[in-house]
């Protein structure tokens, strides 16, 4: 006849109550996993836009138009557009595409200029530009000033543009 001693069940019947109580806790929970949201969208133009090389062409004495240029990038999967800019001096403002007709180059306002997704619009002497009309200052080779830029979000954008010759 065998004998287990009540000292040897006890031990046995607490080892299995631990070794219970360990399981459950590292037991994965029943509980459905949380479907992971997908990140919000956050971007706006003025954080998704990246400027480059922004440049305003000097003016002689006495001139009260120039213009402005730039790269802007579109970092973003969203297609954004330049509306519109303030700038101190200029008494006004246009976004203008200059364009050759019958051999004669113009100048035609433009509503805005399309910035597409993860894609980039120029502007440069002989396209797009921004008009600055009514200089009340000269605007200085070798000097710069900043430039606000306004997207089609509503978001704006200040860069400082050096001023110079620009030729392209
Ligand atoms: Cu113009």
């Amino acid at each position: 006849m065998k004998y287990v001693s009540p000292a040897l069940l006890l031990a046995l019947t607490v080892s299995l109550g631990a070794c219970n109580s360990s399981t459950e806790s590292t037991a994965p929970t029943s509980a459905p996993a949380t479907p992971v949201a997908a990140p919000a969208v956050t971007s706006n133009a003025a954080e998704a836009i990246a400027v480059r090389n922004p440049r305003i062409r000097a003016t002689p004495p006495g001139q009260m138009v120039s213009g402005a240029f730039m790269t802007l990038v579109n970092t973003s999967a969203t297609p954004y557009a330049l509306t519109g800019a303030s700038f101190d001096s200029a008494g006004m403002i246009e976004i203008h595409e200059t364009s050759i007709k019958d051999d004669v180059m113009q100048m035609q306002q433009v509503s805005q200029i399309d910035i597409p997704a993860n894609s980039s619009a120029e502007l440069r002497p002989g396209s797009y530009h921004i008009m600055l009309m009514g200089l009340k200052k000269e605007l200085t080779a070798g000097t710069s000033a900043t430039i606000t830029l306004k997207f089609s979000d509503g978001t704006e954008k200040t860069v400082e543009a050096s001023i110079g010759n620009v030729d392209q």
